[in-house]
């Protein structure tokens, strides 16, 4: 019998990681443990980590951003370790990278932590308008970059569309042409494509939008740092089965359910992509569309991971974020996870002092969860009203509207009618004007 040959699992790409602490910018998160993140998200694209170096400078060299004895050190070190790729805490300019590649010589690929962010979303993305989000990111991300092949980026390229392997275009070389000129016609014209088959989906979805917003149905979105236990939350809070795994931005696409609590009016929760400082400028615009919608909800739950040693400065990077998204009117409940990882249940105190009505819960032990209902239910009857109807039995579509809606204290059948009181959302009200019974 012929032996059959197995695919072999590809070892993991050797990767060294390089923190820069610019004295002269204040940075949220320390360098050390923002090495630490990079390091976490390196592991999560598929990289083995070999080693970090850190360097304090007062502004990036011009030409190849860290100093010529920092890249002296680097050069032993990837030596020394057999590194095949050198990941930067920092963004890095076309011209570093360049530079940076050109000093440590072809079998070195020089990445940063944009790249690397935008590879994990590329291999994490699973609706279509994620994954075109993504691939538009990407593109316009390498577009200025482009100087050789990028072996670990390449290699996601064109996940949304189907196209495999890189982006050269063979056979699409004019006379005359260098690659480097094809390859940038090709990007371009890939992105005003992306750009056209983006604007379809989102068409789809703003349909659905509207339908959702005719509805009034209120929107509650849970926010937060990567990896504070979002999808862990919304699970427990709606039994639905989302993925939950102990890996930076395991959510990418928006999942949303309808929660009926017990004596409370109905309302939708959202479960969406977390927020990680450093966030690339091109991943933030291509996910315009999809951040849209949380400056859209009524409440927002910022989940923080109690028991992250950097909680604080997390949650000061996801403020900083929504910021610039712009929450509107929204109401922010703040929601103290993982309290059962804390000895006592002890709240750290510089989290009480900024958040003082930050709510304890443990989302995988389903402690505080009560409380956290009575929160979102509190804020969602403020805008309640009191109100009697009188409704035809002819208006089914009223009736059942109120029942879904309001939050009913007394049904009472006439003959033609069923006299309903109950809290009905304020903005439903002019829906039932005629009907209402002074
Ligand atoms: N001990 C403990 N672990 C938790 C709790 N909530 C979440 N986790 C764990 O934290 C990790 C991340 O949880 P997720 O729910 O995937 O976090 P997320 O905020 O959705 O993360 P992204 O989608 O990556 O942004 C998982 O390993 C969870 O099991 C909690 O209350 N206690
Ligand atoms: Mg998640």
């Amino acid at each position: 019998m012929p032996k059959i040959a197995l695919p072999t699992a590809s070892p993991l790409q050797r990767a060294l990681l390089v923190g820069v602490e610019l004295t002269s910018t204040k940075q949220l998160i320390p360098v050390e443990e923002s090495l630490q993140e990079l390091a976490q998200l390196a592991s999560t694209a598929g990289l083995a980590v070999m080693g970090a170096l850190r360097q304090r400078l007062a502004k990036p060299n011009s030409a190849t951003y860290i100093g010529s004895g920092k890249l002296s050190e680097l050069v032993e070190l990837i030596d020394e370790t057999a590194a095949e790729l050198v990941v930067f805490d920092s963004e890095l300019s076309p011209r570093h990278q360049r530079e940076l590649e050109r000093y440590l010589g072809e079998k070195t690929q020089v990445l940063d932590r944009s790249a690397l962010i935008l590879d994990i979303f590329a291999s994490h993305a699973e609706t279509r308008e994620g994954a075109l989000q993504v691939e538009l990111a990407q593109y316009e991300y390498r577009l200025p970059r482009l100087t050789r092949q990028w072996t670990h980026l390449a290699r996601q390229a064109g996940g949304a569309s189907g196209r495999t392997g890189s982006i050269g275009g063979v056979g699409l070389r004019g006379p005359g042409e260098t690659q480097l000129e094809v390859d940038r016609r090709e990007i371009t014209r890939r992105i005003s494509h992306l750009n056209t088959e983006l604007q379809k989906v989102r068409n789809h979805r703003g349909r659905h939008r509207q339908k959702r917003r005719r509805s009034r149905v209120p929107v509650v979105t849970l926010v937060g740092y990567t990896n504070a236990g979002k999808s862990t939350l919304f699970r427990a809070l709606t039994n639905a089965n989302v993925l939950v795994a102990d890996r930076l931005f395991a959510t990418l696409d928006p999942t949303t359910r309808r929660i009926q609590a017990t004596g409370g009016p109905a309302f939708l929760l959202t479960d969406t992509v977390g927020f990680i400082q450093k966030l690339p400028a091109t991943l933030v615009a291509a996910f315009h569309a999809t951040l849209e919608e949380i400056s859209e909800t009524d409440i927002l739950l910022h989940v923080i991971d109690s028991s992250h040693p950097n909680a604080a400065h997390q949650a000061l990077v996801v403020n900083d974020t929504l910021a610039q998204i712009g929450v509107g009117n929204a109401s922010i409940i703040t929601v103290f996870n993982k309290m059962d990882l804390s000895p006592n249940e002890v709240i750290p105190e510089i989290l009480i002092t900024k958040f003082p009505d930050g709510i304890p819960v443990s989302a995988l032990s389903h402690i505080g969860l009560t409380r956290l209902h009575t929160a979102i239910q509190a804020i969602l009857r403020q805008s309640l009203i009191n109100i009697t109807v009188d409704l035809p039995y002819t208006n089914g579509d009223l009736i059942s509207l109120f029942h879904r809606q309001a939050v009913v204290s007394t049904v009472e059948h006439t003959d033609n009618s069923v006299l309903i009181t109950g809290e009905l959302p304020s903005r439903l009200a002019s829906r039932f004007k005629k009907h209402v019974k002074t």
